[in-house]
This record gives structure tokens, sequence and C-alpha cells, in this order.
């Protein structure tokens, strides 16, 4: 049986990489195949790719570039990864994908919509998520617990209207796909967040035929 694409998404400090440990435990001790991994990156060519992205280095990277090579590392990661790991059964569990270009580049940077569904189609055919956990909170509270961290990368470095914008883009695509997206509060402590998950997780178990 093909397995199933869970994608994470949020915008900075959400909790997504802290439940994700949580989410391959817990489908693992029922009997899963799961493999995790991340966007940009995934793959040599994909993490070399989010260097790039991330990097200050290129600090005025155009729109265009950035979106593509979103593209670029996201096809590599497809094909080397994802679309074998689903072929052998394997649950995925990545941490960002497509919906975080609609989001970052399209709500937070202004590239239409329209286009980045071009490349959507493009890359990936007919396959999108399954399900996709959108752990949502204030900007502020989350800027507040990615600050703790080290230096910010290119894209933290944007400012509050950003994410601002990069939320509401989610919580719209959220509301046009009610089917795929749930959305969880991530302002909760990280034991009321889990166990969310987790409520999340049995129901799929159960319904996954
Ligand atoms: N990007 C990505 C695009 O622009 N377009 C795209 O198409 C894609 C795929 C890298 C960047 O790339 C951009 C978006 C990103 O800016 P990333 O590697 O996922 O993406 O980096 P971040 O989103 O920046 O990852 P973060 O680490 O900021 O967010 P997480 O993973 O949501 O948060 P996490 O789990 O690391 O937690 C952050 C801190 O909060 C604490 C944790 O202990 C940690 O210290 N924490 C909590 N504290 C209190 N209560 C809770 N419930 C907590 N949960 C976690």
């Amino acid at each position: 049986m093909a397995g199933r694409l869970i994608t994470v998404e949020g915008s900075e400090g959400a909790g997504k990489t802290t439940q994700l440990a949580f989410m391959r435990d817990y489908l693992e001790q029922h009997g899963l195949t799961v493999v995790v991994t991340r966007e940009p990156g995934g793959t040599p060519l994909s993490e070399e790719i989010r260097h790039l992205l991330l990097s200050h280095r290129h600090d005025g990277m155009t729109l265009d570039a950035e979106t593509l090579l979103m593209f670029a590392a996201r096809a590599e990661h497809l094909e080397k990864v994802i679309r074998p790991a689903l072929a052998a059964g394997s649950w995925v569990l990545c941490d960002r994908f497509t919906d975080a270009t609609y989001a970052y580049q399209g709500g937070g940077r202004g590239v239409a919509q329209e286009r980045i569904a071009v490349l959507e189609n493009w890359v990936q055919g007919e396959l999108r998520p399954d399900w996709i956990l959108l752990f949502d909170l204030p900007v502020a509270v989350g800027l507040a617990r990615a600050g703790k961290r080290g230096a910010a990368d290119r894209f933290e470095r944007e400012d509050r209207e950003f994410f601002e914008r990069v939320r509401a883009t989610y919580l719209e695509r959220a509301a046009q796909h009610p089917d795929r997206y749930r959305i969880i509060d991530a302002q909760r402590p990280v034991e009321v967040v889990r166990a969310e998950v987790e409520r999340l997780l049995t129901d799929w178990l159960e319904h996954r035929e």
C-alpha cells in the first residue's frame, strides 16, 4: 500500500520540529515505517540549495530566483526521497513543503499564487500532501521563541509585517483546503500541543485504508 505524506507548517518558532520527533516515535510504535525529512533540504543537493537560500551571502536574491530554488530543491527531494518512500509504503513526515512557498514567497514576498501553482503542478504533478498540520500562533510569540536560538537566517531577519502575511496566507489556505489542513493552536505548552497531535495521528491511523 502506498504511504502517506504529512507535512508540518507554521511561521517561525511554531514548534513544528519539536513535535515531529514525537510524531515519528508515535507512528513507529504503531508499526509504520516513517521517513522524517525537511524542506528546503532532504537530499545532498537540496541541502546545498537550502544553504544558498538561508545564507546572508545572498541577501537581495531576486524573488524568481528564490522561488525557483525552492522548487529545484523540491524536485530533487521528491524524486530521490519522497516518492520512493511513499511507493515503499512509508509515512513521510516533512518539515515544510509547498504550502510554505505559498505562505513565504506568495504571502510574504508577493509572488503571485498562480505562478506558484504552475511550478507546483510542474514539479509535483498530482502529488499533494495527505494531511497538513498547521502550527498556528501569534507572530510575536513565535519570533520570541525563535529569537532565543543563534543568529537569524535570511528569512528570520524579515520584519513583523512579513510574518503576519505569512500567517494570514497559511490560514487562508487552511480555509480553502479543510479536507487536508488541521490547525493546531501552537501557543499552548508543548505537552498540550503533543496531546492534540496524538489525537490527530490516532484518527488518521484508524481511517488510513
Ligand atoms: N521557506 C521554506 C520558504 O520561504 N519557502 C519554502 O517553500 C520553504 C520550504 C527554513 C526557512 O525556509 C523558509 C521558511 C523558513 O524561514 P525551517 O528549517 O523549517 O525553514 O526553519 P524554521 O521554520 O525557522 O524553524 P523553526 O525552528 O523556527 O520553527 P519550528 O521548527 O516550528 O520550531 P521549533 O520546534 O524548533 O521550536 C522553536 C523553539 O520554541 C520552543 C523549542 O524548544 C525551541 O526552542 N518550543 C516551545 N516553547 C514553548 N511552547 C511550545 N509549545 C513550544 N514548542 C517549541
